[in-house]
């Protein structure tokens, strides 16, 4: 099997993306934090489209394809998912839906990753949003969310953070030795940290517009 570089190469010629290329902003933080809710608010107030990776995963496995069992299996560990499978449904999402601006929530989650994404979509984040939590307040929400979501239990949960110290910080840290990184204290209630959220896109598509 090629790795997902041989497919990069390949797809030069023939991705969809290679021609336009969509803004791309990745939504970024420990599980818990606050993405997903914040992303919503985005999208309601400044036109992009939410693409959660581990939503597009999780609606993968309830398809039934041959990937299921395994994104099942890595998100029951709170593992991460092969780059080639991730960048792929993030791919498709981007070149069918008929928008320019994009929040990918959730991804890339290891430096692997983000090489891969860069290299097979040739698109790079206009900036990353980084919520910043505590492991403890992060604990609290997700053992109180009630979605029924496999990965919400203590014993996941201690991985899912484990995995985002030892290897997602890591793309936090490579975007913003680039000046890309937008901080937010996302320990805040929801509405604070919308405030704040507002202020950093506010500027910028004001400058769209313009
Ligand atoms: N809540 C939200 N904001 C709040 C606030 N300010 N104050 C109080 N409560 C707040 O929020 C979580 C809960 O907290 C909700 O009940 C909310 O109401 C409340 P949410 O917005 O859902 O937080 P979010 O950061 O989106 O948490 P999520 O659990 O989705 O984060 P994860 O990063 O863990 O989950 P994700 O779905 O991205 O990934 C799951 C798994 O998929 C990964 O562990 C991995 O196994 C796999 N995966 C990959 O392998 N590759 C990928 O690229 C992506 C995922
Ligand atoms: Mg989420």
């Amino acid at each position: 099997m090629g790795t997902v570089f041989d497919a990069a190469k390949k797809e030069e010629t023939t991705s969809a993306l290679s021609i336009e290329k969509p803004k791309v902003v990745f939504v970024l933080g420990g599980p818990g934090s606050g993405k997903g809710t914040q992303c919503a608010n985005i999208v309601e107030h400044f036109g992009y489209t939410h693409l959660s990776a581990g939503d597009l995963l999780r609606a993968e496995i309830k398809s039934g394809s041959e990937n299921g069992t395994m994104i099942q299996n890595m998100i029951s560990e709170g593992k991460i998912v092969p780059s080639e499978v991730t960048i792929k449904l993030l791919e498709k999402a981007i070149v069918e839906i008929d928008n320019d601006k994009f929040l990918i929530d959730g991804f890339p989650r290891n430096e692997e990753n983000r090489a891969a994404f860069e290299l097979v979509t040739g698109i790079v984040p206009e900036f990353v949003l980084f919520f910043d939590c505590s492991e403890e307040e992060m604990e609290r929400r997700l053992l109180s969310r009630n979605q029924g979501r496999v990965d919400d239990n203590i014993d996941t949960i201690r991985k899912r953070f484990k995995v985002f110290v030892e290897s997602s910080l890591a793309v936090i840290e490579y975007y913003n030795s680039k000046g890309k990184v937008k901080k937010i204290d996302a320990a805040k209630p929801v509405g604070e940290v919308f405030e704040a959220v507002k202020a950093i896109f506010a500027p910028v598509s004001d400058k769209v517009a313009a």
